[in-house]
């Protein structure tokens, strides 16, 4: 990222989580209860383990706002971890007084094996903490506050589940848009309305007919000691043309969106509109033609595109699938080597999710929050919210405006 940059902190069952957001102008109103709602949103999800009963994410910002209004400084904030008290042994800063049995078996698809020979770690906890997606509490509350910016300039980001283990819901934010200006205020009161339903659903799913599917394979899952991946839709609505660029590979938004979506733990793939769906088909039925209309401006006969060409947003919804493997730790482990012995043992099992895509949704639409909002600031420039609204309302009076 160009202008916003992020850091994050913090062990799985460590003290806390820390995040460290930098470029955010001066002005964005901004408090913890601002953050708080996507903290609990990622806590949530059918199929999630023990863990998440014991923790209650919030989040306390140390720095960078005074007054309810940021300052243009580096937004530091830290989030508790409640399991800690239950690890100050395992955990300690310094060397036990009593010994604490090494972790010896690596697991199949976890950071485990590699993790241990790079950092010449002879006990594996000392990868799995830091390569656990607790980690994924401190993006979030960077994203929300990336979150609060997008807004400021009409910029929504929303995130359901597609699909578990194969099984399709039938409502997807490309169909719901397909044809359709996403300007259209009641499309768009519409959309949110579904998007609400989403919210309060045990799987973020929009189709109630998938998602009880979903569960029961989610059950059969966890009685086999198996995990489950998904797919995850992400829409992005409100954009206006011309974030990102095609002039230099690390400029494409598209690009930049793949990045930091592959950088969530456990994300496989990301697609943007039709995806890979865009092999099958000639040109001529892929490409969205281009009209328009006074008053209204340009618009597509449809959004295979995905709301990105030439690695620029074009002003229609931004539609990417990010696809999520089954997650590695496994109640009935997989064959794996003991690293002490060399000698063949299963694979290390602590307590962890069966399912986490719909946590995952919310730390996608994280990451896109700050990519986009990385991309606003670069093209709105300014050192405050209110240089950056001057900037966009610039916009509108352009001959090729939107
Ligand atoms: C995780 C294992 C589980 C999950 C964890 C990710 O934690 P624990 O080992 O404490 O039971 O709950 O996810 C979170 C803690 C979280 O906040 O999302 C893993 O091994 O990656």
């Amino acid at each position: 990222m160009e202008k916003l940059r992020f850091l994050t902190a913090g062990e799985s069952h460590g003290q806390g989580l820390v995040a460290i957001l930098e470029g955010i102008p001066a002005g964005l109103r901004l408090s913890a209860a601002d953050i708080a709602p996507d903290l609990k949103r990622r806590q949530r999800g059918y199929g999630r383990g023990g863990r998440m009963q014991i923790e209650k994410d919030t989040v306390r910002i140390l720095s960078g706002v005074r007054y309810g209004k940021t300052l243009g400084s580096p937004i530091a904030m830290f989030m508790e971890n409640l399991d800690w008290p239950n690890w100050t042994a395992k955990m300690a800063l310094e060397e036990p007084v009593e010994p604490v049995a090494a972790l010896h078996m690596p697991r199949p698809g976890h950071a485990d094996l590699a993790g241990m020979i790079k950092y010449r770690q002879e006990d594996l906890r000392n990868i799995l903490e830091r390569s656990s997606a607790r980690e994924t509490t401190a993006r979030v509350a960077a994203g929300a506050v990336a979150r609060r910016l997008l807004a400021a300039f009409g910029i929504e980001v929303y995130s359901h589940v597609l699909s578990i283990r194969g099984i399709q819901g039938g409502i997807t934010a490309a169909g719901f848009f397909k044809g359709r200006t996403s300007r259209d205020p009641e499309l768009l009161a519409s959309w949110r309305a579904l998007m609400e339903r989403v919210e309060s659903s045990p799987l973020a799913c929009a189709d109630a007919e998938a998602e009880t599917e979903m569960i029961a394979a989610i059950d059969g899952a966890r009685e086999k000691g198996d995990t489950l991946g998904g797919v995850i839709e992400i829409a992005a609505l409100g954009l206006f043309p011309g974030l990102g660029s095609h002039v230099h590979w690390d400029r494409r938004l598209d690009g930049l969106l793949a990045g930091a979506l592959m950088s969530i733990p456990a994300i496989k793939g990301v697609e943007v509109g039709l995806g890979l769906g865009v092999t099958l088909k000639p040109g001529s039925q892929i490409h969205d033609e281009i009209f328009h209309e006074s008053g209204q401006g340009f618009y597509r006969g449809g959004n295979n595109a995905g709301g990105i060409e030439g690695g620029m947003s074009n002003g229609e919804p931004l539609i990417l699938r990010v696809h999520m493997k089954p997650l590695p730790t496994l109640a009935r482990p997989l064959r794996s080597v003991d690293v002490a012995t060399l000698q063949p043992q299963s694979a290390h099992h602590e307590r962890a999710d069966v399912c986490a895509v719909p946590a995952a949704a919310v730390v996608a639409e994280a990451m896109t929050a700050l990519v986009l909002a990385d991309a606003l600031c670069v093209k709105l420039g300014g050192d405050s919210i209110s240089e950056m609204q001057q900037h966009y309302a610039s916009l509108a009076h352009v001959p090729l405006g939107w």
